[in-house]
């Protein structure tokens, strides 16, 4: 069930598929650029804790910086505040297509392709929180802290919600956030506070944030270790590691195709740390490909709406498909690399479509609406 920060139960209506306590965005014609806060997909660990902005308090610690401080809301506030249009996306978005798609399902939650949002997200710098607070030259990483329950798991207590944050992520584009499309953050999306950090998998925007850590050494948890990292053959070192997104792309709209009439295909594309660049179509499975037009507005670790004018010559099941390539040369692959955990599913997403036969016209028609007497 989706609350809001008052806890109270927010109708998600059509919008949203349940995966128990999670909730992923159903995907519709009605989509809009900016994902509506109350449409936007939920996962949550544990419980979302009860925190009273009043008393809340960020504490900075760690041998990193040069003592321990805590900060108020309002004490966050006080900074420069900045403002951007950011997707979150979970690690384990698409997970259900390693099944229906490649025949190897995996466990977890059964995300389809709605385990994302794009919002416009307000608060402070990481960096600016972490120079006031007397960062040392010699800090390598930052373990963000949530306040929901500890996660305990097959009776295992693995502690709070947490996961490092190497130094350069944490000191460039990480953002410490309050507001999402203009309002407080609500309950479920990490009120009072939460990171959000930009293109990278959605673990690492940590919410309800109470601590930030900032470390001389490297620390692990298990959201680094056990979760969020890749596991099965052929996984290990530094490839195992997951931190940037994948570029990823889907068709939101095929309007009612029909042989001989003109469909226009909508849809979008993101990519973590980049720019889309290309987004390409297949009407035929994968055997042809051309390119689609970009519109709107294309930001990094965002996503950007593409459409794609498609004249349907043969009746029946059609298989359309899209690949994205991002600003880094990332290219949508055919086949997602197989892992435990089933996470980055970044294959090119196969649609099914059911093409209807050629209405035909009645004898004389011009196809013109006839002139309003
Ligand atoms: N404290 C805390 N932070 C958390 C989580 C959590 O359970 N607890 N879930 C993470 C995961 S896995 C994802 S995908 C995003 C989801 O953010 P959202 O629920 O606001 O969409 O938050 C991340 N931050
Ligand atoms: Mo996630």
């Amino acid at each position: 069930m989706l609350r809001d920060r008052h806890d109270r139960p927010v109708d998600g209506g059509d919008w949203f598929i349940q995966h128990g306590t999670d909730v992923e965005t159903r995907w519709n014609a009605d989509v809009p650029h900016l994902t509506p806060t109350d449409h936007f997909f939920v996962r949550n660990h544990t419980e979302p804790p009860h925190v009273d902005p009043e008393t809340w308090r960020l504490v900075v610690s760690g041998d990193g910086v040069v003592g321990e401080t805590s900060y108020s809301l309002d004490d966050l506030k006080s900074f420069t505040s900045h403002t951007y249009e950011r997707a979150l996306e979970c690690t384990g978005n698409g997970r259900s297509l390693f099944g229906s798609q490649q025949g190897t399902e995996r466990p977890g939650t059964q995300w389809q392709m709605g385990a994302i949002g794009v919002a416009r997200w307000t608060g402070v710098p990481l960096r600016t929180v972490l120079r006031h607070a007397g960062l040392t030259g010699d800090a390598v990483q930052v373990m963000p802290v949530g306040l929901d329950a500890r996660y305990v798991d097959d009776g295992i207590d693995h502690g709070h919600v947490r996961r490092p944050l190497p130094i350069g992520k944490a000191l460039d584009d990480t953002l410490v956030a309050w507001e999402m499309n203009g309002e407080p953050l609500p309950l479920d999306h990490g009120f009072p506070v939460r990171l959000v950090v930009p293109g990278w998998v959605g673990i690492a925007s940590i919410k309800w944030l109470g601590e930030l850590q900032v470390t001389t050494s490297v620390v692990d948890s298990p959201w680094n270790t056990r979760w969020y990292r890749m596991h099965g053959e052929g996984w290990s070192g530094d490839a195992a590691v997951l931190d940037r997104m994948p570029p990823k792309s889907i068709v939101d709209v095929t309007g009612d195709p029909e042989v001989g009439r003109m469909a226009v295909l909508r849809g979008r594309a993101w990519s973590g740390e980049a720019t889309i660049r290309m987004v390409e179509v297949s009407t035929d499975g994968g055997r042809t490909w051309e390119e689609a037009s970009l519109t709107g507005s294309n930001e990094p670790s965002s996503w950007v709406e593409w459409e794609h004018p498609w004249t349907p010559v043969a009746s029946g099941e059609q298989v359309l498909v899209t690949r994205a390539t991002d600003s880094l040369g990332r290219t949508q692959p055919e086949v997602a690399a197989d892992n435990d955990d089933g996470y980055f599913f970044g294959a090119a997403v196969r649609h099914r479509v059911t093409v209807r036969a050629e209405v035909s016209t009645p004898a004389g028609a011009s196809g013109r609406p006839a002139p309003v007497g």
